[in-house]
């Protein structure tokens, strides 16, 4: 018996260094390249209210204020995409939250490193959940 497909969406973010490194390209390649379909797309710095938002799963965390102010330091790339179980299969291209250990062949693996300071820079956004997903692509595109 097969299960029937699950077209889903989810929300992606390029992160502010990766728009800094030139790594938009490389994101969506890869994206593509495994399949998914791009549903909307929009560069633009966010404010600490929408970063606040998105993160507030985080809000009281030490790391909360210094990943707001990363989040807003310059434009993101925030990416609606589709496809069939994207919402975890973007989570297995990106690869684990420490970009140090996330495994090669995977967006944080193969092209991030931390910094000596944080984990706080690893490039890419991929919502957790279908919850998540739903409630991310309202906050950033209230349109769709
Ligand atoms: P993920 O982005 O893998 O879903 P998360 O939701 O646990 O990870 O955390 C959100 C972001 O916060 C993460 O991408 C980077 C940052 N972060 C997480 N844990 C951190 C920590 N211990 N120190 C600094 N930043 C952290
Ligand atoms: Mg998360």
């Amino acid at each position: 018996m097969t299960d029937a497909p699950k077209t889903e969406r989810t929300l992606v973010l390029v992160k502010p260094d990766a728009v800094r490194r030139g790594l938009t390209g490389e994101v969506l390649r890869r994206v593509e390249a495994k399949g998914y379909t791009l549903v909307a797309a929009e560069l633009r710095t966010a404010d600490d209210a929408l970063l606040a938002e998105h993160y507030a799963e985080h809000a009281g965390k030490g790391f909360f204020a210094p990943l707001v102010e990363f989040m807003g330091s310059g434009p993101v790339l925030a990416v609606v995409v589709e496809g069939h179980r994207v919402i975890e299969g973007f989570r297995v291209l990106a690869g684990t939250t420490e970009p140090t250990t996330a495994a090669p062949g995977t967006i944080r693996g193969d092209l991030g490193r931390d910094w000596g300071l944080s984990v706080t820079q690893n490039l890419v956004h991929g919502s957790d959940s279908a919850e998540s997903a739903a409630r991310e692509i309202a906050l950033w595109f209230p349109s769709l």
